[in-house]
């Protein structure tokens, strides 16, 4: 409730401060000197992110001004409508920007291969771009979802894309019913799930929590579709069939946990980052075959970092603890409380900056040598 009560009056708080601002009127003239004398794409930018909002802030105040059986018109209603449709448009020409980028990186790797530097430059980047793409598209559901068409249709208890009493037993439940289909599909078998609930709060009481059910689903489809993939390839031949996969939902004073465990095998403490790195998990995608009816059970490799950018978008996080050999338990942590889930945004600052400046850690920790012979022969990384 909290969280949407601080977007709404951020989006109408800043239409209030925009339009309090007059438009800056330019010239033909200004226009071709700007143009001509080697125009600064900068400065045209930041003229732009304010004189846009003004413009738009000052004719959004006006509409809301109009009589109201004038604005109850059809066409009045479907010029208001442009605004949305707007919103809509930018977030649909958007879609597709997590693929591209992905075959970005490819096209990359196909020419220079793997190079660490790089690799963290590009993981710095993709995890802040997008982190700011996860908030554009939540503003923006936020508005549409309130202020559209199908505001009506909608969940009338959630408030645009938040549901304020998510029950997350329920979510686990359907993001596990949707990664058993895919896995039967692709395996012809799925491992059981079991769900314990531990409320330290009010105990016995389902646990809810004030959040955006599709981002929960969407961490936890990711999960389930790793762990039932891990199961089912350790143990498809075995008699005793499946281990189950288990879901502990827990609530404590400030987080709200849910650990997704398997007995899949493991991954090596070793190739654990791999399994969030951008460059090192895209792979090309298989070809689009339509006459091919069995969907892969894992995406083409992003599925894990975006959903922990997913879990540190509003103060949360997500970690792989595995044991080699047995097993894995993904935990992903919330904030029980959604006056401490704030949006975490990434800026540009001389920080940030330097991050680009600098690669990978710098190499200030010794080599292993197999043969102590060659002790001698190391150089320090400079
Ligand atoms: N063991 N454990 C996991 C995987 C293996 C695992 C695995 C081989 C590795 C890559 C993958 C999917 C599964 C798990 C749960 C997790 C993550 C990894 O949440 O059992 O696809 C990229």
């Amino acid at each position: 409730m909290k969280l949407f009560h601080f977007l709404l009056k951020d989006v109408t708080h800043k239409i209030e401060y925009y339009s309090r601002f007059s438009p800056s009127p330019m010239s033909i003239k200004q226009f071709l000197d700007f143009g001509r004398e080697n125009a600064c794409e900068k400065t045209s930018f930041m003229f732009l992110r304010k004189e846009l909002a003004v413009r738009l802030a000052n004719t959004m105040r006006e509409v809301t001004l109009l009589p109201a059986n004038l604005l109850s018109q059809p066409s009045v209603k479907l010029a208001h409508s442009c605004f949305l449709e707007t919103l809509i448009k930018i977030r649909n020409r958007h879609n597709d920007v997590v693929p591209t980028m992905a075959q970005g990186v490819i096209e990359y790797k196909e020419k220079f291969g793997f190079d660490p530097f790089i690799s963290s430059n590009v993981q710095y980047f993709l995890d802040r771009f997008y982190t700011n793409r996860i908030s554009f598209r939540m503003l923006i559901n936020q508005h549409t979802l309130l202020f559209g068409d199908a505001a009506c249709l909608a969940q009338p208890k959630h408030i645009g894309s938040i549901d304020p009493a998510c029950n997350v037993a329920e979510v686990v439940r359907d993001a596990y019913e949707t990664a058993k289909m895919l896995c039967e599909q692709y395996y012809m078998m799925a491992p059981e799930l079991k769900i314990k609930e531990f409320n330290s709060k009010t105990p016995k009481k389902p646990i809810q929590v004030v959040y955006v059910p599709s981002h929960l689903f969407h961490m936890l489809f990711e999960l389930f579709k790793n762990s039932m993939r891990a199961t089912v390839e350790l143990h498809e031949n075995n008699s005793e069939g499946l281990p189950p996969v288990e879901a502990l939902v827990t609530l404590g004073k400030e987080d709200l946990s849910i650990k997704i465990s398997d007995q899949g095998g493991g991954v090596p403490l070793r190739k654990i980052d791999r399994l969030f790195n951008y460059m090192y998990s895209t792979a090309p995608a298989p070809r689009l075959d339509l006459s091919q009816t069995a969907v892969p059970l894992a995406g083409f490799g992003y599925g894990l970092p975006i959903s922990r950018l997913y879990a540190r978008y509003f103060q949360g996080d997500l970690n792989l603890y595995s044991i080699d050999g047995v097993g894995t338990d993904a935990v992903i942590h919330l904030k029980a409380l959604s006056s401490e889930s704030f949006e975490r945004l990434p800026v540009f600052n001389k920080s940030a900056w330097r991050h680009y400046q600098t690669g990978p850690e710098a190499d200030d920790w010794s080599n292993p040598s197999s043969d102590p012979r060659d002790a001698s022969t190391h150089k320090n990384n400079r």
